[in-house]
């Protein structure tokens, strides 16, 4: 028997399956005890959704179940301990929420009633490895039926990152999590065929085009409208702290408890757009970025010299000889053994004054590069340039688009995005979202009458923002459908969220999508077939061949 099983990331060992120890630096015991959570979550959700039918709704139910979902996406928490506790709090939800149930007199589903999923208990002297087995993927022996069900799963993940830092700005929908607990007890009903679990698949994909939505509306109202900026890539005199992760809300606080500190604020990986926001970038101590995607975390943390904080994904576990350990802090669903949590209170408030003592006594960062970068291009500010660019399109300036969103990671096949990206025709124009751009935002591709030739819309989740500019392309185009436009996508995954972007981009019927480097591990020989079939889903080739068949 393996020790443990998980193939959710494009890392996954052999393109196969992690089954000693993750690439990722995942071992053995979280992955297994990451699978229990997710049991766990699954069990929660049923109690829950049952409630929510009858219009009893917990706030603090909806938070934990995205909360302790997100903790199970790659490089987010590696902390066993903690994963236990959100087991523990699932299993004492799960039994508050079936005390509600039985007060009400409302049934649950016979299906489940006295099922594992509803009863399950877990203590320290569990065999995880056994449990693990009985509940995690290998559960499904049809490898369609797992397949289907992981993609699920995945997208869910994906789901919950997202609708997490939603919520944290208190935008939240009670259809999203309606749809979120009854995809996740899906995952678990026996009776679902391969064609209603593929039904299934890409009514996720609807909810995840709903969460980013959600997601935007969310940014939008609380920091504004993203609009073009440039972002300074060199560093000041000053200590600095610097903030990587996705959620705004948490370095908005950051920025509200540095300013007038003399401390400065640097952004790392996915945080890059927050200089983007008009409520963010106001800040003058928020002063640039520092470093590349996730995964360069281990030297640029050293040349760093100051205190790092990660509100998310993707946390890489430090090198034996690393000296920054002292100097990292973690927020909401990321956690590492030996870096600090830092707590938030009650009314969602972090507590930063720790990380900010300990800036005051480091050097500051040690310069590795200088200059500046382009973004801001979410869809507000594209639309703002529309006249310009259809013009560009109609005088043949610009020949086409190419969206080039999605994940960094370290296999060095990766090489292939900035190759194609610097062999690109002159007339074309990248369109970018999530940390895949470090491959080539740093290349000085130029501009086509003023338009930079990377448009960089902002994180994963931006990826919203290609689906909007295309479908308002396609309005002005006067076209009957989104393929026929001149934008071609050719998508790098890493993680999970990027299996619900995916899933959204398939929902608004985008066909030929091409994805890379390696197809995903869950997705069967049949269930690839199928998507290839219905949306002409394929994986990338060579640079010059995939050149020939997008510009041909
Ligand atoms: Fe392996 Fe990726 Fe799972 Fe980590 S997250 S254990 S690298 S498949
Ligand atoms: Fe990157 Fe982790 Fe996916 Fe948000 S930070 S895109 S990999």
């Amino acid at each position: 028997m393996n020790n443990m099983f998980c193939f959710q990331c494009q890392e996954t060992s052999r393109n196969q399956g992690c089954t000693v120890m993750g690439v990722c630096g995942k071992n053995d015991e979280v992955s297994n005890l990451q699978d229990v959570l997710i049991f766990v979550v699954k069990g929660v959700a049923l109690y829950s959704n049952k409630l929510r039918q009858n219009n009893k709704i917990y706030e603090n139910v909806n938070e934990y179940l995205y909360r302790a979902l997100f903790s199970t996406i790659t490089n987010a928490n590696f902390d066993g301990e903690e994963i236990k506790e959100y087991i523990y709090e699932g299993i004492k939800l799960r039994k508050f929420l079936a005390k509600e149930l039985e007060n009400t007199k409302i049934l649950i589903d016979s299906k489940f009633e006295g099922s594992r999923l509803a009863t399950f208990e877990f203590d320290e002297s569990c065999d995880l490895v056994d449990l693990a087995h009985e509940i995690g993927v290998l559960r499904t022996e049809n490898e369609d039926i797992r397949s289907l069900r992981e993609i699920i799963l995945y997208g869910l993940k994906g789901l919950s990152a997202y609708g997490f830092h939603a919520l944290n700005l208190k935008f939240e929908s009670n259809e999203i999590f309606d749809f979120f607990e009854k995809a996740l007890i899906a995952t678990e009903d026996n009776d679902l065929s391969a064609e209603k679990l593929t039904n299934l698949v890409f009514e996720t994909g609807k909810f995840g085009v709903d969460v980013m939505a959600l997601l935007d509306r969310a940014n939008n109202s609380a920091f504004g409208t993203p609009e073009m900026t440039k972002v300074n890539i060199g560093v000041g005199k000053n200590p600095g702290i610097l903030i990587s992760g996705h959620d705004l809300k948490d370095i908005k606080e950051l920025l509200e408890q540095t300013e007038g500190t003399g401390i400065d604020v640097y952004t790392h990986s996915e945080m890059l757009p927050a200089h983007y926001y008009p409520e963010l970038k106001k800040y003058k101590h928020l002063v640039g970025n520092y470093g590349n995607a996730w995964y360069h975390q281990t030297t640029e943390f050293e040349t760093f010299n100051g205190p790092v904080v990660f509100t998310t994904n993707c946390l890489v576990p430090p090198k034996k000889n690393a000296t920054y350990n002292d100097r990292i802090f973690t927020l909401n669903a990321t956690g590492l053994p030996g870096w600090k949590k830092l707590k938030t209170d009650e009314n969602g408030k972090i507590d930063f004054s720790e990380v900010i003592e300990l800036a005051k006594k480091c050097k500051s960062p040690t310069e590795i590069e200088s200059g500046t970068i382009t973004g801001g291009f979410a869809h507000g500010q594209v639309f703002a340039l529309a006249d310009k660019i259809v013009e560009a399109v109609k005088s043949g300036a610009i020949k086409k688009f190419i969206v080039m969103s999605g994940c960094d990671a370290r296999q060095t096949t990766r090489k292939y995005y900035a190759e194609f990206a610097k062999k690109l025709p002159k007339d074309v124009v990248i369109l970018t979202s999530g940390c895949a751009k470090f491959r080539y935002n740093k290349l000085n591709l130029g501009d086509i009458d003023g338009i930079p030739r990377v448009l960089d819309a902002g994180q994963c989740n931006d990826s919203y923002s290609w689906a909007v500019v295309a479908l308002k392309l396609k309005e002005i185009f006067n076209a009957n459908d989104i393929n026929d436009l001149p934008i071609e996508f050719n998508i790098a995954w890493y993680e999970q969220k990027a299996v619900i972007v995916l899933l959204a981009l398939l929902y608004l019927g985008i066909k030929n999508i091409h994805i890379g480097p390696t197809l995903p591990a869950f997705i069967s020989k049949n269930v690839a077939s199928l998507l290839n079939e219905q949306f002409g889903l394929t994986g990338i080739t060579t640079v010059d061949n995939d050149l020939q068949i997008f510009f041909s």
